[in-house]
């Protein structure tokens, strides 16, 4: 099975040159055929309207794609946006983000400029993508069937049967695992979607809802760096092939002081 050439398969659909939709994923050759079919209907009845051009991409990959484990998943029982500010600024600096870095993410993320990419800032807030307009575009991730069957069981069990959660936890599964990578805060460009996510190695992929109000047609994402070398960092988003094989737990609502207390006992098991 392992020996099979995989290929990234990635979608991007505009309408007069605006963003209306895009997906991707790392598929073996038998299902080419049917992702095509499946991102192409997609494009053509997005919420956003009907795509007028769809670009999409095969591409066969030319590095064995690294498995790994998704995040696990939890959602923060938020009410409203300062309830989830204060939740973010209490764990984020658990782990080493200084509040002026966690208050220079949200400023960024609430002037109302929407990137194609992330930002990467350092635990002081100093911005250091190359482009700082465009941002560093996360690709080449994707999960395998039986992961994927498991995801949709687990999440529909929370009532959260949908595209957007299991492809905003792809993508930060395949970027916390990078060691050089502490933290990040997520926002929907969406105006609907107003559910965003942190998610770090010690504490999982937490959902916030009522991050952002209804309505804001802009969003984006920060990603917390602790030293290293940029460079290999943007490599690795950009290029290296990452496949979820395996699920980790996806639970329901919590406290932040539950959320808290969990991070103390990971910690002291992994001592
Ligand atoms: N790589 C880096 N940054 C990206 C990428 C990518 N592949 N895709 C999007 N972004 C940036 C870009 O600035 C977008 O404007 C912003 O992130 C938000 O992207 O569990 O839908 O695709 O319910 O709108 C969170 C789900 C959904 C929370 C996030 O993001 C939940 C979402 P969107
Ligand atoms: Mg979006």
């Amino acid at each position: 099975m392992s020996k099979h050439i995989h290929y990234s398969v990635r979608m991007r659909a505009s309408k007069n040159s605006v963003h209306v939709s895009g997906a991707e994923g790392i598929y073996e050759k038998d299902d080419i055929i049917n992702v095509v079919k499946e991102y192409t209907e997609r494009a053509l009845t997005h919420d956003k309207g009907k795509a007028d051009e769809i670009r999409l991409a095969v591409e066969e990959l030319k590095e064995k794609p690294r498995k790994i484990s998704s995040l696990p998943l939890c959602t923060l029982n938020t009410k409203n946006t300062e309830a989830v500010r204060k939740a973010v600024f209490k764990i984020l600096s658990t782990i080493g983000i200084t509040e002026r870095a966690i208050e220079e993410a949200f400023t960024s993320l609430n002037i109302g400029i929407t990137m194609r990419g992330a930002m990467l800032m350092d635990i002081e807030g100093v911005r250091l993508e190359p482009d700082l307009l465009r941002g560093v575009r996360v690709t080449r991730m994707g999960i395998t069937k039986n992961a994927d069957a498991v995801l949709s069981k687990q999440l529909a069990k929370l009532g959260l049967k949908n595209d957007t959660v299991q492809e905003a936890l792809i993508l930060a599964s395949k970027v916390h695992k990078y060691p050089m990578v502490l933290g990040e805060l997520c926002i929907s460009d969406d105006p609907n979607y107003t559910t965003g996510y942190i998610a770090s190695r010690s504490f999982g992929y937490i959902r916030l809802p009522h991050i952002k109000k209804r309505g804001l047609p802009y969003g984006g994402r920060a990603f917390f760096i602790t030293g290293g070398e940029v460079k290999e960092l943007i490599k690795y988003l950009q290029t290296t092939p990452v496949l979820i094989d395996n699920i980790k737990p996806c639970e329901g609502t919590l406290t932040l002081k539950e959320i808290l207390e969990r991070k103390s006992h990971r910690k002291s098991h992994s001592r």
